[in-house]
């Protein structure tokens, strides 16, 4: 606020430093477009802060960039994907958090430059619901609250080809993974439950190109199945008791 009594002191700025030639593109993106009127844009520079060695940190919405800025004004682009990061902040451990509004809220480890977690309000109604634990680009893990009750009902593992290996779910929706989903080349091969939660598997179905072939149960609590059902390609079931 200002204070009318006081005589208002006139501080001189200067140009600390501003985005090398070799960062300017100018082209147009889809975020200047709608915020540019389609003009051609280089930059549009926000989120500044300081890390605890005295760099200054920005992000670069249309471009998706992180530059780090040396306390002698040399700039390094410590990341760039497919993002409109608008704000960054840090962590006192060191970490950087990112409200990215393309993406949702990131985590950007500033020494590897890669994305750790990335949190995300899939449905958009302001409430975050899915968590993705990343290696850079590449995404280990996938973690969903769908109905948004604070209990995760979904824990996607991805292969280091980027393809869906195993689901965890939660069928009850008390928030433990008493279901286990695995898939080959996208299809779901196999799954173990544990029906009554008693830690222990009781049901196992097996799967030919995503059709279920088989469920077998552990229906006398002794650890292997004692009962199965097969169902045929016609339509059939068998059942096999032993
Ligand atoms: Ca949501
Ligand atoms: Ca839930
Ligand atoms: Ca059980």
């Amino acid at each position: 606020m200002i204070n009318p009594f006081k005589q208002l002191e006139i501080i001189k700025t200067e140009v600390f430093t501003s985005l090398p030639q070799k960062f300017r593109k100018k082209s147009r993106t889809a975020w200047s477009d709608p915020n540019r009127q389609g003009a051609e844009v280089e930059c549009f520079l926000e989120g500044p802060s300081f890390d605890r060695q005295g760099n200054l940190y920005c992000v670069d919405i249309p471009f998706g960039r992180v530059f780090r800025i040396s306390p002698k004004g040399d700039w390094e682009l410590v990341i760039q994907y497919d993002g409109w990061p608008n704000g960054l902040k840090f962590h006192k451990d060191g970490r950087a958090f990112i409200a990215c509004y393309k993406k949702g809220l990131l985590v950007l480890d500033t020494k590897t430059g890669k994305l750790q977690l990335l949190k995300y309000d899939s449905n958009g109604n302001g409430t975050v619901d899915t968590w993705s634990y990343m290696d850079g680009v590449r995404i280990l893990r996938i973690e969903i609250d769908a109905d948004e009750d604070g209990k995760l009902d979904r824990w996607e593992h991805y292969g280091a080809d980027q393809k869906l290996e195993k689901v965890g779910l939660s069928p009850s929706g008390d928030g433990k993974a008493t279901r286990t989903e695995w898939h080959e080349q996208d299809v779901l091969v196999r799954a173990e439950e544990d029906t009554d939660e008693d830690g222990r598997t009781d049901k196992w179905e097996t799967y030919e190109n995503g059709r279920l072939t088989a469920v077998a149960f552990d229906t006398l609590h002794r650890g292997t199945p004692d009962r199965r059902l097969i169902y045929g390609p016609d339509g059939s079931v068998r059942v096999d008791e032993r």
